[in-house]
């Protein structure tokens, strides 16, 4: 089953998607739906299907959740921490330390503020030279860490303000439009085994694809619990925290997000995150 949210004579509902449809569920979006479905000691899925209209509409999804906080994961794939040890200017082997060690880089994102849905723009800091798209699944949590669903998300990044300083990270993470998240919220039941997803991203710049990357996520090096384990220890992260587990794909420079560029992130079992990207002034 497909989750997500719509927009609906100016409020913001909770919806199933089917067949390109969505089945909207008056009077929730998808953190009252969360919380009831834990109140009512309910699946996500039988829950939202019950309180779905019958009558499909054609509305587009829109941010399939409004996160109180997102997180994100970082060094959790070879790729990545190679990536940055490579082109880091500071400390030898500081991403390859973390990639090795027990506790795991993870590092506040943003609010829902700093979020957009599909189809909507993913932001370029205006004093970035290269920004870089991070294809990443994302995990929807419910109250104590439980896991309530999947999605995909862009941690979009600047990478260059990252690599002149490793304490400018939350300048080249969280700005307006950092985080896209979407299409559509998979509930736990809804996948067999996370760590089996075949991701792929491309880049097309004027309808011409510019870059294509995939990775499995049996490439995450760490189990998604044990994330989740270190993101709560003593933070006690709100129901519908949304936690990014990193990125196993890497966007070399040429790669680096012009305005225009349209960036799609993509997992059969969730769908088709796709976003233009465009300077924030
Ligand atoms: O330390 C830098 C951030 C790493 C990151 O976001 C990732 O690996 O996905
Ligand atoms: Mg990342």
């Amino acid at each position: 089953m497909f989750l997500g949210q719509v927009k609906s004579e100016g409020s913001v509902i909770a919806a199933v998607f089917e067949n390109g449809l969505a089945r909207p569920i008056p009077e929730h979006n998808m953190l009252d739906l969360l919380r009831r479905s834990e109140a009512q000691n309910m699946t996500l899925s039988k829950l939202a299907d019950q309180l779905a209209s019958r009558h499909a509409e054609d509305i587009a999804p829109i941010l399939p959740i409004h996160p109180p906080e997102v997180y994100g994961c970082g060094c959790t794939y070879e790729a990545s921490s190679s990536f940055r040890d490579a082109e880091h200017g500071t400390r030898e082997g500081m991403y390859a330390h973390v990639y090795r060690e027990p506790r795991p880089e993870i590092f506040f994102k943003g609010t829902s503020r700093v979020c957009v849905g599909p189809g909507q723009a993913l932001g370029i800091r205006s004093d970035s030279n290269f920004t870089a798209p991070e294809p990443e699944l994302a995990v929807v949590l419910g109250s104590r860490g439980r896991i309530a669903g999947f999605t995909l998300a862009n941690d979009v990044s600047a990478w260059d303000i990252e690599r002149e300083n490793a304490l400018y990270l939350p300048q080249s993470k969280m700005y307006d439009g950092c985080c896209a998240l979407g299409p559509a919220i998979v509930p736990t039941e809804g996948i067999a085994d996370p760590l089996n997803l075949q991701m792929t991203c491309t880049i097309t710049r004027g309808g011409k694809e510019i870059f294509s990357g995939s990775v499995s996520t049996s490439k995450l090096h760490r189990k998604i619990e044990t994330l989740i384990e270190f993101l709560t220890r003593s933070n006690h992260v709100p129901l519908g925290t949304v936690m990014l587990t990193g990125t196993g794909i890497i966007v070399p420079q040429e790669g680096a997000l012009a305005p225009g560029d349209m960036v799609t992130i993509r997992v059969p079992e969730i769908g088709e995150l796709v976003n233009r990207a465009a300077v924030v002034q």
